[in-house]
């Protein structure tokens, strides 16, 4: 018997025997399967609107050929702006003349569109099928009465993604009003022609799968799995079936089956509840062993035909939410740590390929992700199978984004319209109907910064209502799954903002999007306001469902490990982003009541309302670009920490160009330590603590520094290499005091951003245009050609301490007062402890505020020290707008 069952494992190994373990349950032959043709290519598109398209015999040779997924838009990524976005939303026409199988007979025929975007009007051989309003769920029709089996039968279909607050747009009340990414139109997932039988599974439950499975219990000897099939009988005579079910466990081998008749009155639908036990249960169990059984429910005759079958994933697992200790996975505890992700790309916007979602999720994996956000919105089916399939742990969410009541004067006031509210209702039955039986799902999320549109002082949130409307909703569609949502803008008990709601404690969890040292307050902020907001909801499993920073590929700054780290408007060095990771980092992984971390965003991703870094269109706080071919340093921070694979990454290596002679260098490593050369010189074996090895003031060679690092993990040798250029010179240093950007000036002079200091606060008069901010330009200066280098400063009690060899230097200080009177500001600068500027003022020596003040003075420097300038205050704060240190020649 033992043979002769590994036999038959063998010949069910295939997945597709699954159904053929079916058929040994069924006593006779079967005749209807369900057939599925993809309708995928040969649709004719006219981008805009245009009149009766709908009907059969409309004239569109003039059209272009396109196949699915299909968007026109076309967006981000890129450095100048194409066509203005607006102009491209609006309406899209499609249509396909095509021909079904003349043996479809006696069936039922579905149109299945797995998403179109936004509003969707359908008409089949000229006959209205339906509307569908919502950008991301599956939807069906029945197209039986409208079909022309073994004829050509022409399909139009009108997309419209036209902006909500456009006048006669069909978009009014369908969420998402707004949003930070742009909403692609068009048929961008993929349209199928599905046939079943008169007697079948139901096509028409918001687009779900109409058999549903979970998990009623589990320990370590049985599970019982309920499942529901919702049996639907078309036919005109009443139906006598048996509702077959098994689960397969991934060998194809049938562990439990249940048989359950049923009597179909005609138009009936039925939903007959079975309750498998599964015995030893292969647990799901996360990225450690994700394993998968399959549900498998057939509706047969009484005398054993087959009538249709769905097969759906199923993993047995069990988990729970704690406030104070975090996520648990079937009964161990998981620190759930991973990131967000938006659906587009460039070129193809949401129009991407099963490819494309395989290519995200193995960066993903291999980023070391257990846990994932697919925000803002219901993704593509293939990325909740695969995070099935991977065991990844799954947020998923409706895009109810920022606004809970329609983009209307009506809306500002927080009055959400019934369409309105009924919309988000439809999205959320869809989003939980079509992702019910995937295991990786473990939470619902209705909805996303809610009120923050309020908290910028812009129309007033009443979000309450509706959203424990929704809430009550994702209890009555699955008692199984906790919800939550993303919260931005709650305020302190003691900072109240009146006309904000409290959204905390309506959903079962809550994330919040943190943005400290980003967007307001320091990095070092996060882990504290953290702790407050869980001393105020003790009771609720917290989460961070965002934080994040722009790291823009072609912009850098100097010494952003040394702790000059600030942001200025659009300007995004890639080594902020790093050092900002590294800042959250330490001070999520020590909150163990945190249940989840989510980094903002894995990839840049397009939104038409930004321009930032080295883009527009695009936000850039991926941990990869928008083009996926490029992982940021930050990338290999987390890599290191959450992959078992051995990471060794130097940091740096788009920032070749180099400002300084000396410089620190960094690496991303789980070695313990790990050594340095440069241009083949030994520069020593680093500690990399937190994943950090750090090689502090490392002299660069003029010309090209190859650098090579090298570590040992676990026995096996791991290396990385870039090469940095230095075009100056060793005795030469020119610091822009206050900058997080470099500069060269108008006589091509270079100088690096705000580096080698301690103490004082940098100053920026122009910060530039930064989001939701107005655009500033600041008074210029007068009395330069360079009014840019004094547009930053340093000011308070500061020192520079300036790595250059022993000599004699010529050191400039360039000064401007920004603001104050002669006589509020004076100061002493000190060089390796002499003073070399006494009681300077520098509105009264420069004849007022905003005039140009250089003061040089010539310094002997000895030793290796290098030089130290001490900005000693006597009245008010010192100040400087940048230092030059050139040897004397
Ligand atoms: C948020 C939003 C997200 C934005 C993000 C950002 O809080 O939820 O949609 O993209 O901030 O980058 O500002």
């Amino acid at each position: 018997p033992h043979a002769a069952r590994r036999l038959n494992r063998q010949r069910l190994r295939h997945p597709v025997l699954a159904v053929a373990a079916l058929a040994l349950m069924a006593s006779g032959a079967h005749a209807g399967e369900r057939r599925d043709l993809p309708l995928s290519a040969g649709w004719q598109f006219h981008q805009g609107d245009v009149g009766g398209a709908e009907a059969p015999a409309f004239n569109d040779t003039g059209w272009a050929t396109v196949g699915l997924p299909h968007t026109w838009n076309h967006l981000g990524g890129t450095a100048q702006r194409g066509p203005d976005y607006n102009a491209t939303r609006g309406a899209g026409w499609y249509r396909l003349r095509f021909t079904p199988p003349a043996d479809y007979t006696h069936a039922k025929v579905w149109l299945q569109f797995d998403g179109a975007s936004i509003n969707t009007e359908v008409w089949l051989n000229g006959r209205k099928l339906g509307v569908h309003q919502g950008a991301f769920g599956r939807f069906r029709f029945d197209a039986t009465p409208a079909l022309k089996l073994g004829k050509v039968n022409v399909l139009a279909v009108r997309t419209d993604n036209s902006s909500p607050s456009k006048a006669g747009s069909p978009t009014t009340d369908v969420i998402p009003m707004s949003g930070d990414f742009f909403l692609f139109g068009g048929l961008y997932r993929q349209v199928s022609l599905i046939a079943t039988d008169p007697v079948h599974i139901d096509m028409l439950d918001w687009g779900g799968p109409g058999l549903y499975a979970h998990t009623d219990s589990v320990d370590g000897h049985t599970a019982i799995i309920a499942v529901t099939a919702r049996v639907k009988n078309d036919a005109a005579q009443a139906r006598q079936v048996v509702v077959k079910t098994a689960i397969v466990d991934a060998q194809g081998v049938p562990v439990a089956t249940d048989s359950h008749p049923l009597s179909l009155a005609a138009g009936a639908l039925e939903e007959p509840e079975q309750s498998l036990s599964v015995p030893n249960p292969h647990l799901w169990d996360g990225r450690t062993d994700p394993y998968l059984y399959q549900v498998v429910t057939r509706v047969e005759t009484a005398d054993g035909q087959m009538l249709d079958q769905v097969t759906q994933p199923l993993g047995i697992r069990s988990f729970r939410f704690d406030p104070d200790q975090g996520f648990f996975l079937n009964g161990r505890h998981v620190s759930l740590h991973g990131v967000s992700r938006h659906q587009d790309r460039p070129g193809k916007g949401w129009a991407i390929t099963p490819a494309d979602q395989a290519q995200d999720m193995d960066i993903m994996l291999d980023l070391g992700i257990n846990t994932l956000r697919l925000a803002h919105y219901q993704h593509d089916q293939a990325i909740y199978d695969l995070a099935d399939k991977d065991g990844v742990v799954v947020w998923a969410e409706i895009p109810l984004v920022n606004r809970t009541a329609p983009e209307t004067p009506e809306g500002d006031k927080g009055v959400t319209s019934a369409a309105f509210a009924d919309n988000a209702d439809s999205q959320l039955h869809e989003l939980i109907k079509q992702n019910y039986n995937h295991p990786s799902v473990v939470t619902w999320s209705i909805g996303n910064e809610v009120n923050l549109m309020a908290s910028f002082g812009r129309g007033v949130s009443k979000a309450r209502p509706l959203l424990t409307r929704l809430n009550q909703a994702a209890y009555d569609l699955d008692h199984t799954r906790p919800t939550t949502m993303a919260d931005c803008c709650e305020p302190w008990p003691d900072q109240p903002k009146p006309g904000l709601d409290v959204v905390a404690e309506i959903t079962d969890l809550l994330g919040y999007n943190r943005y400290q040292g980003w967007y307001y307050d320091k990095p070092e902020d996060l882990g504290p306001v953290l702790d407050r907001l869980h001393k105020l909801h003790p009771r609720l499993p917290l989460s961070v469902s965002e934080y994040g920073a722009g790291g823009a590929l072609t912009q850098h700054t100097d010494q952003a490990q040394a702790g000059v780290v600030y942001a200025k408007g659009h300007f995004h060095p890639e080594e902020l982003e790093s050092r900002l990771h590294e800042i959250w980092w330490a001070q999520l992984k020590a909150r163990p009541y945190l249940w989840g971390t989510f980094i903002w965003n894995m990839f840049d991703f397009a939104s038409d309302s930004r321009t930032e870094g080295d883009m527009v269109d695009t936000n850039d706080k991926g941990l990869v670009s928008y083009d996926r071919t490029v992982k940021k340093d930050v990338f290999f921070f987390y890599k290191a920490d959450w992959s078992d694979q051995p990471v060794l990454h130097l940091n740096g290596r788009r920032y070749v160009d180099r400002a300084y002679p000396v410089t620190d260098v960094q690496a991303y490593s789980n070695a313990a330590t790990a050594r340095l050369t440069l241009n083949g010189r030994d520069l020593g074996t680093a500690p990399c603590p937190e994943h950090i090895c750090r090689w502090p003031a490392v002299r660069l060679d003029v010309g090209d520094n190859v650098l090579v690092a090298s570590a040992d993990i676990g026995g096996k040798a791991i290396g990385d290499s870039l090469t940095w250029r230095f075009g100056g010179r060793a005795d030469e240093i020119r610091i822009r005091a206050g900058a997080s950007a470099g500069l060269t000036t108008a006589a091509g002079a270079r100088y690096g951003s705000d580096a080698f200091v301690t103490g004082g606060t940098p100053h920026d008069r122009n910060p530039g245009p930064e989001f939701g901010k107005p655009d500033t330009t600041p008074p210029a200066v007068t009395g330069t050609p360079d009014p840019v280098l004094f547009e930053t400063y340093r000011e308070g009690a500061f020192r520079y301490h300036v790595p250059v060899p022993a000599g004699r230097y010529q050191v400039t200080l360039h000064f401007v007062e920004p603001a104050l009177a002669a006589g509020a500001r004076v100061f002493d600068v000190a060089a390796n402890g002499g003073v070399v500027v006494k009681r300077l003022d520098v509105a009264a020596e420069a004849g007022g505020p905003l005039k140009a003040l250089d003061r040089t003075v010539s310094v002997e420097v000895k030793g290796g020290d290098g030089l130290e300038l001490d900005f000693r205050p006597v009245t008010g704060q010192a100040i400087v707008c940048a230092i030059d240190v050139v040897a004397a020649r």
